[in-house]
């Protein structure tokens, strides 16, 4: 019984990730979910990533994710983008942001000329990975001193990752940690993700991160504009 409700709200999840995605389509924009541990670097890396993204001529917004504060929001508002909080003690203190909270923190941004929506998931290396939120490119940010047997500990959150960060790479050596190794890891669990290292308080690898995201944000608008063409086309009569 309890197999079937679980697996009925993961249903109910993914047909409004799907809603979500649509919807972004349609406005032209896309979605980026940045998923880690507390503490690994998400706001951190926002920080500097969003003013390179704006600079380059997109409109950010960011949904921030946190159980109860906004003091993740209190540190983005310097940048003056949109930002949409969501404390999720507000509805259960769920560890995560399911599709149905998203859909609402986009409608919050409905007349603002957003290009780029990021979202800061609830810090949490397990549960953001198994409920999509409709995001476009999901990044998991894992910071050197977190050990190189995470992505073994945590598959899921690695297999449904598109681009993992090892972020604070400035704490390497402290920290001895073994680089080559944990990026073996993470490829063992998914052959094909992205891997940058990275560092929020130097700025290491952030401007490869943003000509990522610029990348992303493109290709999907321009196969959005063909399909739509196609689709005209093939209405004609
Ligand atoms: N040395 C170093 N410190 C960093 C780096 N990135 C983040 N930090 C520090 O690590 C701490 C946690 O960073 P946050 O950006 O708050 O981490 P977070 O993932 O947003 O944390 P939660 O929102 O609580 O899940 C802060 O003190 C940051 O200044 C980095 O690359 N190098
Ligand atoms: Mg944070």
């Amino acid at each position: 019984m309890e197999i079937k409700i679980v697996r009925k709200v993961l249903e109910e999840n993914e047909s409004l990730a799907a809603k979500v995605r649509a919807g972004l389509r349609e406005r032209r924009q896309s979605m980026v979910n940045f998923m880690s541990s507390p503490g690994s670097g998400k706001t951190k890396i926002l920080e500097r990533l969003i003013p390179l993204l704006t600079s380059g001529g997109l409109k950010v917004g960011v949904i921030e994710g946190d159980i109860t504060t906004s003091l993740d929001a209190q540190r983005l508002q310097p940048l003056g983008i949109p930002i949409s909080q969501i404390n999720t003690e507000l509805f259960g203190g769920d560890c995560h942001l399911g599709a149905h909270v998203i859909l609402a923190a986009l409608e919050q941004f409905a007349k603002e000329p957003i290009d780029v929506v990021t979202i800061e998931n609830v810090g949490n290396l397990v549960c953001p990975a198994e409920f999509d939120t409709g995001a476009d490119l999901n990044i998991v940010v894992l910071s050197v001193t977190e050990g190189e047997d995470k992505p073994l500990k945590y598959p899921l959150m690695f297999r449904n990752s598109h681009l993992a960060l090892i972020n604070k790479i400035d704490l390497a050596e402290a920290a001895e940690a073994d680089i080559c190794k944990l990026k073996e890891n993470m490829l063992k669990i998914n052959s094909s993700l992205a891997v940058l290292e990275t560092s929020g308080k130097t700025g290491r690898g952030i401007g490869e991160l943003a000509q990522y995201i610029v990348r992303t944000h493109r290709q999907l608008l321009n196969e959005y504009t063909i399909k739509i063409a196609n689709n005209e086309k093939t209405a004609r009569p």
